[in-house]
């Protein structure tokens, strides 16, 4: 596998290819044609779990398929971090890049920038709310994922008491529809109430801190609903520092390396398992479609599963890679 390139290490790079835009009054030449064998994925975040597992299964695609994929990543889940890696990208002109938007809004007016410049785009996982600007999106049901946490939660506590929801950062498409599809099902459990939703800015010592903070006001908190990895890892530390691991719930989306080892040791009670891998195969395949002229599917949902502490091992599928 090639490794996920850290900003810091294109940041040179990227710079350079900044100032050259600034000189041309900040916008990027339309002019040339793009390297139709050439793909870039540009995930939320270097170094996680979810993006190298999406990252694997796009490289092994690309290969198969006769395409060169090089991927770059921002240092944090952050669009002003991820805007400057899609702008040096842009002037290199790939056929296509597969994004994974680290905000809803704030990456429309750069993605659009490289439409304009005859790049294909994809979108993996996450989405803008704009709809004219990526030809294919690919992810999960995360409305319905977060349906799932709240029934799945409601079972683990006996289908009565208070919930918090710890968010990651607003603006992110996914995590934004987990939180709304769980508030949606909590309405039809009359015997749970909501404490409401908390941001951790993807950083699980916040998750952690959170969690520490609401047990001090509500030492009756029931169970916790964890968008994704950063909140679900920071969510079973905040309990095991408290003491209360296994008196309030957790289920958390994702699964990584970590949660894996929270739910065997029964610190995390459920993860609901998205399929990032395949997120990588389609988008690369979506891309390579529009590429050669090939219809493109506009929304493909991927797999996700519930997983529990009994069923680990034959779920095992389902776990995030650290590596390919
Ligand atoms: O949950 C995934 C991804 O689906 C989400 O959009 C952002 O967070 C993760 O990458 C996990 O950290």
């Amino acid at each position: 596998m090639r490794s996920v390139k850290r900003a810091a290490v294109v940041g040179a790079v990227v710079l350079a290819a900044a100032s050259v835009l600034a000189g041309c009054g900040g916008s990027v030449s339309n002019s040339g044609s793009t390297n139709t064998k050439n793909l870039v994925l540009i995930p939320g975040v270097a170094n996680e779990p979810f993006y190298i597992s999406m990252q694997c299964g796009a490289q092994t695609e690309a290969e198969k398929l006769g395409y060169h994929l090089n991927t770059q990543a921002p240092t944090q889940f952050d669009a002003s971090l991820q805007t400057p890696i899609l702008t040096g990208v842009i002037a290199n002109k790939p056929g296509a890049i597969l994004i994974a938007p680290t905000h809803a809004t704030a990456m429309a007016a750069p993605m659009q920038q490289a439409k304009n410049a005859g790049i294909k785009m994809i979108e993996v996982d996450t989405a803008l709310d704009d709809q004219s600007i990526a030809l294919s999106s690919i992810s999960s049901d995360n409305i319905a994922g977060g349906k799932l946490a709240a029934q799945t939660l409601a079972k683990l506590v006996g289908d009565k008491g208070s919930t918090l929801v710890i968010n990651t950062k607003a603006g992110t498409s996914t995590t934004d529809q987990r939180a709304q599809g769980f508030g949606d099902e909590l309405k039809s459990h009359p015997g749970m109430s909501s404490l409401g939703v908390q941001y951790n800015n993807n950083d699980a010592a916040v998750a952690a801190s959170i969690v520490t903070a609401t047990l001090a006001a509500h030492p009756d908190l029931a169970g916790i609903f964890a968008t994704n990895l950063s909140s679900a890892e920071g969510a079973a530390t905040g309990l095991r520092n408290a003491n209360k691991l296994g008196q309030v719930k957790i289920v958390g989306f994702d699964a990584s390396p970590q949660q894996v080892q929270d739910l065997k040791a029964g610190t995390i009670q459920a993860l609901i398992a998205q399929d990032p891998g395949t997120i990588g195969v389609d988008g690369v395949d979506q891309a390579v479609d529009a590429l050669t002229g090939k219809p493109v599917t506009r929304h493909i949902q991927t797999d996700m599963v519930s997983i529990t502490q009994a069923d680990t091992d034959s779920m095992s599928k389902y776990f995030y890679k650290s590596k390919c």
